[in-house]
């Protein structure tokens, strides 16, 4: 890809030497290249995008089911930056000649909170580097630490999402309700499994600490893969056009919003 075309040198002295002239002070001026200012957005590369609120245990899962190691704690806003890590669904390691097996790519997300899209919390900024995922798995925090109503943390959401773009929510969705290993009272997480049998969502529950339910997961979000077809030409198709790169002097009138 061409973005600016580089200047033309010009003749240096020593194209103007002669036998009877070998100390030319004769030149020729070049002209300058082009110049631009441009701005790339990184968009990254994954098959799932995992989505949900501060502490749901995104990067927990992520740490479990791929050698990603992003920061967990129990606090919001631990994850500040998207993480990504690979999967392997049907758990070859690869070595000595054996089959990998489907592996897939997964980007745990900085969480989610209502008004993100108003830019409360991180925001919804972040949302972009699902936009090319084929799948969105939504994790729900179900346990006893967390009194939230579970149906209602999925609309919040599942709003959030849909203010970002309307292609998000098209995505086929898992939802996964999480810290299986701490919850007692499991009432509210068969009103979310209610819900999701309802709304005809794929449900699962998990403890990615304890692994209840993560490879079962894993193998289901491969499944789910399997039967989402990668868009054609997918690259070509994503590929924005070269933003409207801004001439040297205009650039200063556009500052703000180019840097
Ligand atoms: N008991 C239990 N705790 C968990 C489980 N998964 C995550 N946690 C805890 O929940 C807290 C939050 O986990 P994170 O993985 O950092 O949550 P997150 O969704 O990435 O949070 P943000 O990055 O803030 O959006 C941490 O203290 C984890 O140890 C689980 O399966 N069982
Ligand atoms: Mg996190």
């Amino acid at each position: 890809m061409l973005i600016a075309h580089g200047g033309r040198g010009g003749r240096g002295n020593q194209h103007f030497a002669k036998p009877w002239h070998q100390a030319p002070r004769e030149h020729e001026d070049g002209f300058p290249g082009e110049e631009r200012h441009i701005r790339l957005e990184l968009k990254l590369l994954a098959d799932v995008g995992l989505v949900g609120f501060p502490n749901a245990g995104k990067s927990t899962l992520i740490s479990v089911i791929s050698a990603a190691r992003p920061k967990i704690a129990n606090y919001p806003f631990t994850t500040l930056e998207p993480n990504l890590g690979v999967v392997n669904a049907d758990g070859g390691t690869g070595g000595h000649g054996t089959e990998l097996g489907r592996t897939f790519v997964v980007a745990d997300l900085p969480g989610l909170i209502e008004g993100a899209h108003l830019g409360a919390g991180l925001g919804i900024r972040f949302l972009r580097h699902v936009e090319r995922t084929r799948l969105l798995v939504h994790l729900i925090d179900t346990s006893d630490s967390n009194d939230d109503d579970p149906v209602h943390s999925f609309e919040v959401i599942k709003g959030e999402l849909e203010a970002f773009s309307a292609s998000l929510i098209e995505k086929p969705m898992i939802v996964a309700a999480t810290k299986l290993d701490a919850i007692t009272d499991h009432s509210r997480l068969e009103a979310l499994r209610d819900f999701c049998k309802q709304r005809k969502l794929e449900f699962h529950s998990i403890s990615a600490v304890a692994g209840d339910g993560v490879k079962d997961l894993v193998r289901s979000i491969a499944d789910a893969l399997d039967k989402i077809p990668r868009p054609a030409h997918a690259e070509q198709q994503d590929e924005q056009p070269v933003p409207s790169a801004v001439d040297h002097p205009a650039v200063a009138a556009n500052e703000e919003e180019v840097s």
